[in-house]
């Protein structure tokens, strides 16, 4: 079975939509398999956004990013990784649709409240970044 990993980003944890998301996520028919409330430390989150570094955004990501308290999860179901990223709506919320996280609830670019793995590969890797094996029930 398809496992994603997924992050409710310090501007949903500050915003109270962190159940918003879980209650998206889980009445689509994913499963939780592990979450956590962690402040991103600037050695995780330049991990995490390794493939952004030369980015002209990338200062703006990573002081956000760490900016207050994230609640990663792993998630698991039928195309998980496809399935929470339409959730999600696109990364630019001006532009992701309403009915999407990103589309019903924000606005600017940065704090676009969640992510989520763009293929199985990352999310086998960010899921590793965030959790030890242990964490996934
Ligand atoms: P994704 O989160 O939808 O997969 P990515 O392209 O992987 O999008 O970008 C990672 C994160 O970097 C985005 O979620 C967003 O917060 C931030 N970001 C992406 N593009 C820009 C930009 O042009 N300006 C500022 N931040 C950006």
């Amino acid at each position: 079975m398809a496992q994603t990993f997924v992050m409710v980003k310090p501007d949903g944890v500050r915003r109270g939509l962190v159940g918003e998301v879980i209650r998206r996520l889980e009445q689509k028919g994913l499963r939780l398999k592990a979450m956590k409330l962690i402040q991103v430390t600037p050695e995780l989150a330049g991990k995490h956004y390794e493939e952004h570094r030369d980015k002209p955004f990338y200062g703006e990501l990573i002081s956000f990013i760490t900016s207050g308290p994230s609640v990663p999860m792993v998630w698991e179901g039928r195309e998980a990784v496809q399935v929470a990223r339409t959730l999600m709506g696109t990364t630019d919320p001006v532009k992701a649709q309403p009915g999407t996280i990103r589309g019903d609830f924000a606005l600017a670019i940065t704090e676009n409240i969640v992510h989520g793995s763009d293929s199985e590969e990352s999310a086998e890797r960010e899921i590793s970044i965030y959790f030890s094996p242990e964490e996934l029930v």
